[in-house]
């Protein structure tokens, strides 16, 4: 787990994450406690990157203004995150993932074959072909790691609630689990899952989206955290079991976000 040694030069994130949360009028508080209360977390709430100790500074100024009504969004599920021009984009991307660039998963376009299962009707598996077919659509929005960065991206795709639409899954299910091609895995709740910013991604920046930012498809949500952002899935099941995730089986919390 080498991304989780690393930390802001100059700044303890236990020492900040408990002066920012001292900060916080209620309900933000226990919102911020609940949703883990981590470094990226306080980047989605003041959106500032928290690079070193000048940032976690202004992080800090920034949480000592708050104002309930203004956080109301990052706690609502059917509020939208909010999106940026295509001039905000950071260029380059940064990679992020549990091991190296190089060592990221090759998954063959003409081999891939997503698996759908659980509590749905329709169980047949999908060719790269047949998903690009689905309508697609553009958004540039925010993504926040939990290692207390952000940056903002260009992502295409299919509404991930269209795709659970077509293959008749049943909504009222708890939750929708993800693995992915080198054992990663995350899951999200239902009401996540049918939010109107959550995509099945095949383009990053206009270009089919490149091996490192998790080929041929990832499933983008900008109202959590960057580790629930599976890349490279495999397979989506639609349970009421609780299946957890990769960083979520090591003490990430689960929630993670609005
Ligand atoms: N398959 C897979 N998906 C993953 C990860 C990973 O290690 N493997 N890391 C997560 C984390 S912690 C982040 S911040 C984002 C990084 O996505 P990016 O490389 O497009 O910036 O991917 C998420 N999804
Ligand atoms: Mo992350």
């Amino acid at each position: 787990m080498p991304r989780l040694r690393k930390s802001p030069p100059g700044v303890d994130p236990k020492l900040l994450i408990k002066d920012a949360a001292k900060l916080m009028p209620d309900p933000t508080r226990r919102l911020f406690l609940r949703g883990g209360a981590s470094l990226g977390a306080l980047v989605f709430l003041t959106g500032c990157d928290i690079v070193d100790s000048l940032s976690a500074e202004r992080a800090l100024i920034k949480v000592s203004y708050f104002n309930d009504r203004v956080q109301a969004w990052l706690f609502n599920p059917n509020k939208l995150a909010p999106t940026y021009p295509d001039s905000a984009v950071t260029r380059p991307f940064p990679f992020n993932a549990y091991y190296p660039e190089d060592e990221a998963p090759e998954v063959d376009k003409a081999d891939y074959a997503l698996e759908v299962g659980g509590m749905v009707d329709n169980k047949k598996t999908w060719t790269l072909d047949e998903l690009y077919a689905l309508p697609q659509e553009t958004q540039v929005t925010r993504h926040i790691c939990i290692e207390g960065w952000s940056a903002i991206g260009k992502w295409t795709g299919v509404r991930f609630s269209e795709f659970l639409r077509r293959v008749g899954a049943d909504t009222r299910a708890k939750y929708v689990w993800f693995r992915c091609a080198e054992g990663y895995s995350t899951s999200i709740d239902m009401a996540t899952a049918l939010h109107p910013q959550t995509q099945m991604t095949f383009r990053f920046d206009g270009e089919i989206l490149p091996r490192k930012y998790g080929f041929p498809m990832k499933v983008r949500m900008p109202t959590k955290l960057g580790f629930k952002n599976p890349k490279h899935v495999m397979e989506i099941a639609v349970t009421d079991k609780y299946l957890g995730g990769y960083w979520e089986d090591q003490g990430y919390n689960w929630f993670s976000g609005s």
